[in-house]
């Protein structure tokens, strides 16, 4: 199958904020108190469609490498065209860590990349209240845009994810002829192998 857009999004945060919740939630409409834990890096695909295009979305998820600190490898970023920082509304702990993960992904987002923050479990009580004080903290001077989502009731999540799919349009016009003919496999990246694509050695200007 091909599409008029094919794009790949990254979803980094801490362990148990909610990141395969959220992609289970916007993709299978499903939602599980339990979810098994996410080894290294899978990926989910969802397709969009409206009268003019076709769209499909790779959502990656991520274990929580951070725990250890153990560095994402580069090749997670090849043909990335978005990225989601998430935390969680009710945890100061994850919001401390979108600084690491910004310092991360520093060395290989460029201008082309829409980076999204997204509070999940806006669902539960107790949520922290000066949030986007907090969040500033942490953004490193950035003004990323916030979204509060709930995987468990899906509040905001496919706004959220609309907006995002948005933001890679308009950074990507160019992409509608290029990829037509393409598909997933073209995108099956090996982890831990491969270079640097071309287009992350132009640095992000504010990262
Ligand atoms: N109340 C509530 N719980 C959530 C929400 N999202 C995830 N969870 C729960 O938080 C825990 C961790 O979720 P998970 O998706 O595995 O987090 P991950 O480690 O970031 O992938 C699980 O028990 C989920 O059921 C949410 O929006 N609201
Ligand atoms: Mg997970």
């Amino acid at each position: 199958m091909s599409f008029d857009y094919l794009f790949k999004v990254i979803i980094f945060g801490d362990s148990a904020v909610g990141k395969t919740s959220l992609i289970n939630r916007y993709v299978d409409n499903t939602f599980f108190t339990e979810v098994p834990p996410t080894f290294g890096v899978e990926f989910k695909t969802k397709d969009l469609q409206n009268e003019r295009e076709t769209t499909r979305l790779q959502l990656w998820d991520t274990t929580g490498q951070n725990d250890c600190r153990i560095p994402f490898t580069s090749s997670i970023y090849k043909n990335a065209h978005g990225i989601l920082i998430v935390f969680s509304l009710i945890d100061e702990k994850s919001i401390q860590e979108i600084e690491y993960f910004i310092r991360e992904i520093d060395d290989y987002c460029t201008d082309k990349i829409e980076i999204i923050l997204v509070g999940n479990k806006s669902d539960l009580p107790n949520q922290i209240s000066n949030v986007e004080e907090l969040v500033k903290e942490h953004e490193l001077s950035h003004d990323f845009k916030i979204f509060k989502t709930s995987a468990l009731d899906g509040s905001n999540v496919s706004t959220m994810f609309e907006y995002l799919t948005e933001q890679m349009k308009l950074k990507n016009p160019k992409t509608q002829r290029n990829i037509q003919k393409r598909t997933d496999d073209d995108d099956i990246i090996k982890i831990g192998g491969d270079k640097v694509p071309e287009i992350h050695k132009e640095k992000r200007k504010c990262c």
